[in-house]
């Protein structure tokens, strides 16, 4: 087993190392979030694990997904339906860092020496060089995991080398809390986490065997315990010097260097339940404080009792099989190959995995949006796991199903007598946007869940996910749409949704947004369809469902003519999709004179002022074109790209993605590329300038949707896929996997020609441009010549 003394790592490896030295154009704080780890329900920054004024992180943070405090929201003007509380993901306390000194002499760094994350094993890396005021060396190596197998479990390993005495060291650690959130008071996307005032400690404790501190949350009224438990490899005195002051407590331990070294491992475990999303509030009931600290002290020590090396290897094992399973490779360009990897480890590092927690726009890396959820998991995050983990997809779901209860009454405080209306942004379920014309008014995050069960049901067949949850989750959510908006009288009876507010953020309040009505469109005829596949499947059962839901044919039959007569608005003349009723009317926006330092526009104007111009945020009819897939026709979507692109400031990071999809799609595959590169980077080369608060999921996912579904053009039919693989001619080679209809591919491209393999599954149908191909466990594999040109 290599140890990181002798680590030198092979060209192979290299290809999966993220070190600082590749970082140097980027600061602190960016390092920080692009080296944070985590596991779906723990996340930490990619901060020192030495305690000292060089060492200090710019930001601060060990997370807990699914957790939250829930905070009152301050409006001067407040009005009725208005968002009241905001949910604040968990901050929990600091566990990493270490203090070290020698006879009363405090070790400092002389040189920071190397950080690295290791993205095939999912783990951090520090070496540091201190010294003492009287010159003894010592340098510290610190490896950190936040375990895959322990969903609550963080553990940091210390190696310490004496270089030039020998004696003994005394070692403090500490639990921390952390309040370091640095607050740009303009700028709407960098949340702020701090709860220390929200916390009171209501026990804590230091022993040989193992410490905590638990604090209660005021609301919602609930308990967190951070507890810690050390193994030292050398004999080591517990000193009896422990203190706990401001919300920290320190242990000291004196341990003698043995053949100059000194190693030990701290394990860090985190729980903080609470009611969460749960349909069963009585499941979530308030966990007394003596049961918490049994089950953190069981939990911690059957953690430590394993050792270091044995829970590296678990954790390893966990990562192994992910990346079998996902690893995607890429031929000619060093960069893209590791921003991808990068960008999937981060994916499957934020995304909760057991149906009570989904993953947050900046996953859990950061404080950005509060560590809030949006449309974001469904419509670009959720694809990438279909492909890859399907059930992850399926638990990000599911967390929607839990949410239901709380969306429908939601959608009755919004005055409507039937059906759910999720939240625009939350974590516990409640709508937490205080912003309603670019929130709230969202509608399309409804349509985007239905999509999204869609796409999983038809990827996975899972017929169990459809009748336990998923139906319920389309139907309940198509309920809202009837009632959003009415036939027209005066535009020729057509189903118009008015006063809603798209995907593009820089255009808001607006009626028929092409992009809402495509998309309750789409919902509406799915869940007709899906009732018809359901009644197919079992009569009986699915009268069960109706009757539970109230589902009445007359209900079904609306949706039909909703369907049938929704307006989606189009401008004959230049044959494009006018992005709402007033958009073609607004005054173009004057990109020549706006400066570069103008960029976002969110923070130098007024909303108010973009509202009135003709300019975009974020793609908004290309993205509805892109998932209306082959119901429009091209012509139109060329139109509409050729008309949209130029007065997009894609000040958002979801949209370069979906230009780059839309671009494959239509057959630029220069301009695809140029907006995948854009996308894949964003966080790697801090293109938005803002990773310091978080990494951006959506484009990171987004990334992966452009190899595979632009690309490699991937689309999912029924009982098939279809592919037109185009591989950029900037790279020499692509291979990745994808799960779907109960089998595992892989795709191979290199310059001229496109390899099928089954790789599990018995056999699978494909669509290879306009030609129909079968793979079977017999003939698992199929060579097509490309034609390049
Ligand atoms: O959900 C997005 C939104 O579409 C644009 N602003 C940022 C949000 C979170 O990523």
């Amino acid at each position: 087993m290599k140890t990181l003394n002798n680590y030198l790592a092979t060209d192979e490896e290299k290809q999966w190392i993220l070190s600082q030295d590749q970082l140097t154009h980027l600061s602190e704080g960016v390092i920080e979030t692009l080296f944070s780890l985590g596991n779906g329900t723990l996340g930490t920054r990619g901060t020192s694990g030495y305690e000292s004024d060089l060492t200090q992180p710019e930001c601060e943070g060990t997370y807990i997904n699914g957790s939250y405090s829930r905070e009152t929201i301050e409006y001067d003007e407040s009005a009725y339906g208005f968002a009241q509380f905001n949910n604040k993901m968990m901050q929990a306390f600091n566990t990493k860092t270490i203090k070290i000194s020698s006879e009363n002499e405090i070790f400092k760094p002389y040189n920071l020496g190397k950080r690295h994350i290791n993205l095939h094993q999912a783990t951090y890396h520090e070496v540091i060089q201190l010294h003492t005021d009287s010159g003894k060396k010592i340098v510290l190596h610190i490896t950190r995991l936040v375990c895959q197998h322990q969903q609550n479990t963080m553990i940091n390993h210390y190696q310490i080398e004496a270089v030039n005495f020998t004696g003994k060291l005394r070692i403090t650690s500490s639990i921390k809390a952390s309040d370091s959130t640095n607050q740009n008071g303009n700028d709407p996307r960098i949340g702020n986490l701090s709860i220390l005032d929200k916390l009171k400690c209501v026990e804590s404790l230091s022993t040989p065997e193992y410490s905590f501190l638990m604090h209660q949350l005021s609301a919602p009224k609930s308990l967190m315990i951070v507890a810690t438990s050390h193994q030292f490899e050398q004999h080591s005195n517990y000193m009896n010097t422990s203190s706990y002051s401001k919300n920290t407590l320190t242990e000291q331990f004196e341990v003698a260097l043995a053949d100059k070294r000194v190693t030990f491992t701290k394990y860090s475990l985190y729980l903080c339940p609470q009611t969460l999303t749960s349909a069963n509030p009585q499941q979530h009931a308030q966990v007394c404080e003596q049961a918490l600290i049994t089950q953190a002290r069981e939990e911690l020590l059957c953690v430590k009792n394993l050792g270091y090396q044995e829970n590296l290897q678990l954790h390893q094992q966990l990562m192994n099989k992910f990346w079998q399973d996902s690893d995607v490779t890429i031929e000619g360009n060093d960069q893209h190959q590791l921003a991808i990897r990068l960008n999937m480890l981060h994916l499957t590092m934020s995304a909760g995995k057991d149906g009570q927690r989904n993953i947050a726009a900046k996953g859990l890396t950061g404080p950005g949006y509060d560590g809030h959820y949006f449309w974001d998991s469904e419509i670009y995050i959720i694809p990438y796991f279909i492909y890859t983990q399907p059930n992850v997809a399926k638990s990000l779901l599911s967390y929607r199903f839990n949410g239901l209860a709380k969306a429908k009454s939601r959608a009755t405080e919004m005055g409507h007598q039937q059906g759910a209306l999720f939240p625009w942004r939350t974590i516990s379920g409640e709508e937490c946007s205080s912003f309603f014309p670019a929130g709230t008014a969202q509608y399309h995050i409804n349509a985007a869940i239905a999509y999204a069960v869609r796409q999983y049901f038809k990827a996975s067949d899972d017929w169990q996910f459809i009748w336990d949850e998923g139906a319920e989750l389309v139907i309940e959510t198509a309920r809202l749409w009837p009632s959003l908006g009415h036939f027209n009288k005066n535009n020729d009876n057509q189903f118009c949704i008015d006063t809603v507010t798209g995907p593009d953020e820089y255009t808001a309040l607006v009626n028929n947004n092409y992009y809402t009505n495509s998309m309750a469109k789409i919902h509406l005829s799915f869940a007709i369809e899906l009732i018809d596949k359901l009644r197919a499947n079992d009569e009986s059962r699915c009268k069960l469902l109706l009757t539970k839901l109230k589902l009445s044919v007359e209900e079904l039959n609306v949706w039909q003519e909703i369907v049938d007569k929704m307006y989606l608005p189009h401008q004959a003349e230049k044959n494009i999709s006018p992005q709402d009723d007033s958009f073609l009317d607004k005054k173009p926006w004057d990109f020549h004179g706006t400066p570069k330092d103008k960029y976002p526009l969110l923070l130098n104007f007024h909303p108010l002022v973009i509202y009135r111009h003709q300019v975009l945020k974020q793609a908004d009819v290309i993205l509805a074109n892109f998932l209306q897939d082959d119901e429009v026709d091209i012509h139109l979507k060329r139109n509409n790209l050729a008309f949209y692109e130029p007065i997009t400031t894609h000040d958002s990071t979801l949209s370069a993605c979906t230009h780059s999809l839309a671009y494959s799609e239509t057959g630029n595959h220069q301009a695809a590329f140029d907006y995948f590169d854009n996308t894949v980077l964003t966080d790697l080369n801090n293109l938005h300038n803002n990773s310091h608060y978080g990494v951006h999921t959506a484009a990171m996912s987004g990334s992966w949707m452009c190899i595979t579904q632009g690309f490699a053009g991937l689309r999912i039919r029924d009982n098939y896929a279809s592919f037109q693989p185009n591989l950029p001619k900037q790279w020499q080679g692509l291979r990745f996997k994808l799960k779907l209809l109960g089998c595992q591919v892989q795709l191979t491209l290199s310059r001229g020609q496109i390899t099928y393999q089954l790789l599990s599954g018995k056999q699978f149908s494909l669509k290879h441009y306009q030609q129909e191909y079968l793979l079977t466990e017999l003939e698992p594999t199929l060579q097509i010549a490309i034609d390049e040109d």
